[in-house]
């Protein structure tokens, strides 16, 4: 059930940058467009039509700036993974994805490459294929012709980055099919929406009623919820899937495997310190988003493995005391007090597997995984019970 590949390398996409500003709508009227739009053609032109976004939440709305003051402010001080993503962020995530200790991404990618082929016939043909926190879509790219999929809806938080990548994804998926005039057309979408919260994307998947849905979440992202939001997040995405008309809807995750102390403290705690930047950052966006006056340089990154909780903690640890001003507040910083800002948890094969059937997945033979032949990281193939 659990085949084995050899090693791995090779990198790409990573989360987009967080809006920085609080834009619910799309401004550009000349973007907008009630049917889809990227019809592609069978002749050797490329479509130019508008591609279609539906906004179903910014990132940056109140409640979050809200929830983001609310937790620095807390003890022990906490801040959500959601934040570290501006673009500079988003960047350092890209750095970090190329280190030699942060495995996660290019063994996933590795599974990819050598089970494609066993992966895709476990999908259902003619798709359409929901890539949650798409980015740059180029993870989902390698999945769509061979499953054949229909339509491609790219979910993500940040509209402008949303906008640019599936333009340049369309562009892409317009060229191979004037290459291959018998190829199927895809449709592509543009969803904003914050998924780290209830989502609803059922309007949307009704649409094409008779093309099951795949949801793709890869790169250990669900590692970063904590267990109850996990759940809750698989029973949406299984609700979405088993409340659709056809019955063969199907969810493929990626998921970081439980592994010795050492290997993943390295990976979040590199050597050139790419990691310790990435996490200081988020000091950064608290300066710009809540009016606060964090010196990043007073806080010390650190990474524990919890083996009890199955996770990595990242802190910021004050390094001395310090009163930091949050907006109109001030929080004191007690030497050694740490900020806890992302949660990565890790599972093994059967605890995942456990989580799925809690959530509604069946289990048993009707799910499907494949690993690493380190077995450090599993891509799951799961369906309703
Ligand atoms: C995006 N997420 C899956 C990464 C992880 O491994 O939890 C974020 C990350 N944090 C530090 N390094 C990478």
């Amino acid at each position: 059930m659990l085949p084995v590949i050899p090693g791995a390398d090779a990198c790409p996409a990573f989360p987009t940058p967080i809006p920085m500003k609080t834009s619910a709508l799309i401004e550009d009227d000349a973007m907008r467009s009630d049917g889809l739009v990227l019809d592609f053609p069978t002749r050797k032109t490329h479509a130019t039509q508008a591609l279609r976004i539906d906004v179903h939440a910014a990132v940056d709305d109140a409640a979050d700036l809200a929830a983001f003051r609310t937790g620095l402010l807390a003890t022990p001080a906490t801040s959500s993974p959601k934040f570290f993503y501006d673009p500079q962020g988003s960047a350092l995530f890209g750095a970090i994805c190329e280190l030699d200790e942060y495995y996660p991404t290019r063994t996933e990618a590795r599974i990819f490459e050598h089970h494609r082929a066993d992966i895709a016939a476990a999908l259902p043909q003619g798709s359409q294929w929901v890539d949650l926190g798409c980015g740059d879509g180029l993870k989902a790219r390698g999945w769509l012709a061979p499953v054949q999929a229909r339509r491609y809806i790219g979910v993500d938080i940040a509209e402008p980055w949303l906008r640019s990548a599936l333009m340049a994804l369309a562009a892409s998926l317009a060229r191979d099919h004037a290459s291959a005039p018998r190829g199927t057309a895809i449709d592509v979408l543009g969803v904003v929406a914050d998924f780290t919260r209830p989502f609803d994307l059922h309007d949307v998947l009704a649409e094409q009623a008779a093309m099951p849905p795949v949801f793709f979440y890869p790169g250990s992202s669900i590692g970063n919820f904590v267990r109850d939001d996990a759940r809750a997040f698989l029973a949406s995405v299984r609700d979405h899937i088993g409340r659709h008309p056809t019955a063969d809807g199907k969810l493929m995750i990626g998921i970081d495997l439980v592994k010795d102390r050492a290997t993943l403290q390295a990976a979040y705690d590199d050597a050139i310190g790419v990691t310790a930047a990435f996490n200081r950052n988020v000091l950064r966006v608290a300066n710009r988003l809540l009016d606060a006056d964090f010196d990043p340089a007073a806080f010390t990154h650190r990474s524990v493995y919890d083996e009890a909780a199955g996770r990595i903690e990242m802190h910021l640890v004050s390094q001395r005391r310090q009163e930091v001003r949050i907006g109109a507040a001030v929080r004191t910083f007690e030497r050694d007090e740490p900020i806890v800002t992302e949660y990565s948890h890790k599972y093994t094969v059967d605890g995942f597997a456990a989580l799925l059937e809690s959530a509604g997945f069946a289990g048993g033979d009707r799910l499907r995984c494949w690993q690493d032949e380190r077995r450090w990281f599993g891509v799951f193939v799961a369906e309703p019970a």
